[in-house]
């Protein structure tokens, strides 16, 4: 599977991918090229081979992501789930953007970074400015699936738990059954983000 990262500068996709590949405690310089980390994820039953794209946050590279998105299983949108303005970027420039250059049974991701970064405790409830855009986004992304996550790239036990949320979300997005993998960190519908059509929501918190 093709995971591939994009969203506002400063947001942790390149530490994100990283941490993905096993590598922490690297201090990302802003990416001027998509980079990339290949990975396997490991069940008892099967190997998967996961190759991760970090592209450029940098409007003036979004040229460069572009051939990015064209075999991507999954685009992750990556926000700061501290600051709306970040969701509010991917909405308004990343998803009009990007979305049309993926294959159209694409997973959606819009994942939350830096969820260390809010309140202890703080829930999608008590964050009425992003649920909002969530909630917007889900709507117009109606024909598609789109999953919400959010994750502490620095946190291996986070990022742990990430991957097996993007896989089993990934496969399940494509038609084939979910592995009894990670099924307990969603918490479907539990933020009271609704249906959206066909599109699903599923929050880890
Ligand atoms: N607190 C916190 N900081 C993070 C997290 N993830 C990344 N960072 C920090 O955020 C800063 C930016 O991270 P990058 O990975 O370079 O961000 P990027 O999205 O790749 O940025 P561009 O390459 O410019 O698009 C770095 O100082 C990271 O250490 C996180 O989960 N929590
Ligand atoms: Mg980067």
């Amino acid at each position: 599977m093709v995971f591939t990262l994009t969203g506002p500068s400063g947001v942790g996709k390149s530490t994100l991918a990283s941490a993905l590949g096993g590598r922490y405690g690297r201090e990302c310089e802003p990416t001027v090229a998509p980079e990339f980390v290949g990975t396997t994820y490991e069940t008892t039953s099967t190997t998967f081979k996961v190759n991760v794209w970090s592209t450029p946050g940098s409007r003036t590279l979004a040229y460069l992501a572009s051939p990015f998105m064209t075999n991507a299983t999954t685009i992750v949108f990556v926000y700061d789930a501290s600051n709306p303005a970040t969701l509010r970027e991917v909405k308004d420039f990343h998803i009009p953007h990007f979305l049309d250059d993926a294959p159209a049974d694409a997973l959606v991701v819009l994942l939350g970074n830096k969820k260390d970064l809010l309140p202890r405790g703080n829930t999608l409830a008590d964050q009425p400015r992003r649920k909002a855009l969530l909630d917007g986004i889900k709507a117009a992304l109606s024909q598609k699936t789109v999953v919400c996550l959010d994750s502490c790239a620095l946190d291996p036990e986070d990022v742990k738990s990430l991957t097996a949320g993007l896989v089993d979300a990934t496969l399940a997005a494509h038609g084939i059954d979910g592995l009894p993998i990670a099924r307990d960190i969603f918490e479907i519908g539990s933020d009271g983000a609704g249906d959206g059509g066909a599109s699903r929501c599923c929050t880890i918190s």
